[in-house]
């Protein structure tokens, strides 16, 4: 009986736990997972805007690639700006609290621009990246003028 108790309530734990994205063990981890998947689509988003921007030569498998991980990327950070995370980090500014409905606006502008921009690169087409890139850059610059402060 005792295994059946413990089974079912596992089984409940798992059914109401709250989604993977919203567990941090302290707000500390929550602005880290931000950061850190920033940090990393940062770095895939450049390597194609080396490529658009013409500083590395076009490389259609390497731009699919990247734009795979800036896509990805791009859905993951929202999650660590819950409650109490708000004045841990000198670069994110109150208004990512006091209007969280434009920055989830943005937030999702960015999801829709990243698979757009996947959706370029899987032309195998320069040209469609170098638009899709650009308008990439856009969502971020408008997103960190007016929520970032540095
Ligand atoms: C990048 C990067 C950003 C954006 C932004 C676009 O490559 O690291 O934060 O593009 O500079 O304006």
């Amino acid at each position: 009986m005792k295994s059946i108790a413990s089974f079912a309530l596992a089984a409940a734990v798992c059914a109401f736990a709250a989604p993977a994205s919203a567990q941090f063990a302290k707000p500390e981890d929550a602005v880290k997972y931000r950061q850190s998947a920033l940090f990393v689509m940062a770095q895939h988003f450049g390597r194609i805007g080396a490529m658009a921007n013409g500083r590395v030569p076009y490389d259609a498998k390497a731009a699919v690639d990247n734009a795979e991980v800036v896509a990805d990327m791009a859905k993951l950070p929202w999650a660590g700006f819950g409650a109490g995370t708000d004045k841990i980090s000198k670069a994110a500014k109150p208004e990512i609290w006091t209007e969280q409905a434009k920055f989830k606006e943005h937030n999702e502008k960015l999801v829709g621009e990243t698979a757009k921009l996947l959706a370029a690169a899987k032309t195998n087409n320069l040209d469609n990246l170098k638009s899709a890139f650009g308008a990439t850059a856009g969502t971020c610059k408008a997103c960190h003028d007016a929520f970032r402060n540095i």
